[in-house]
């Protein structure tokens, strides 16, 4: 069982009101999505992990997707400022329940943007989406804190998903895997793996041999334990409607 400490922040009765990029707004269950988002949690706690929660930023309906707000290396927290300007205040509890985790904490600084979601680490390299949410100035200031301390930035275009993790996330032997059609340059990955479906793309990395994923995508459930991955999975439709996944319900610190 891998012990592993991990942010969460319960969804706002306002989620229905969130941001929406390349989906068509259709209505959200709010109770469902409470439903949803204790089962998800509990994914985590039932395997011994250490799950911390966020104050609730109900005036934020995006305030659930808590990985766009810091992204995490080693022992430096980067507390990011969002392309999206309704999501800028979700930042503000970020920073001292990652102090109180243990970490460093450094920040992106204005004018310049970066959202979590367009940050997918793989060993020790990080892949940063240049999206409509990540400024070209928010990829320089991520690579000038990370790249002294022993990581490598790659940045890719990101055009037809909101986030570089809406279209990839990384397998635990670091494989990537995506749908393809919404990704813009699998060539730029070592190792990248198609999956039929688009709800399919998002994993979270449990332990080394077990992944978590949305129950609303079957067959990459199947292709992914046919190459001998454990698969857990469960539902975040209600998350899906406005564009999140189960990586984004989340930040793990260590
Ligand atoms: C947004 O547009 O900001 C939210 N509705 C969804 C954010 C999803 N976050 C993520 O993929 N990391």
């Amino acid at each position: 069982m891998t012990s592993a400490t991990l942010f969460v922040r319960p969804p706002s009765p306002r989620l229905a009101e969130g941001e929406l990029t390349h989906l068509e707004r259709v209505p959200v269950d709010a109770d469902l999505a409470r439903e949803q988002w204790e089962a998800y949690v509990e994914r985590y706690r039932s395997r011994g992990w250490d799950v911390r929660e966020l104050p609730a930023a109900d005036d934020h309906p995006d305030g659930v997707f808590v990985e766009d707000t810091v992204a995490v290396f080693d022992d430096l927290a980067v507390l990011t400022r969002p392309g999206a300007t309704s999501r800028r205040g979700e930042v503000e509890s970020m920073g001292p329940a990652v102090e109180a985790a243990g970490l460093h904490v450094a920040a992106i600084e204005a004018p310049a943007t970066l959202e979590g979601g367009d940050v997918l680490k793989v060993g020790r390299t990080a892949y940063v989406g240049r999206s409509s949410r990540t400024s070209p100035d928010g990829v320089a200031q991520l690579r000038a804190l990370v790249e002294p301390r022993g990581w490598t930035v790659v940045e890719v275009p990101v055009t037809k998903v909101l986030h570089l993790k809406s279209a990839v996330t990384a397998l635990p032997d670091g494989t990537v895997i995506g749908y393809e059609p919404l990704v813009d340059a699998p060539e730029l990955f070592d190792a990248f793996l198609p999956v039929p479906e688009p709800e399919g793309t998002a994993v979270v990395v449990l332990d080394e041999q077990t992944v978590l994923m949305s129950a609303s995508a079957p067959r990459t459930a199947a292709l992914l334990r046919e190459r001998g991955l454990e698969v857990v999975t469960t539902p975040v439709t209600e998350f899906e409607k406005l564009e999140g996944c189960v990586t984004c319900l989340s930040v793990r610190v260590r």
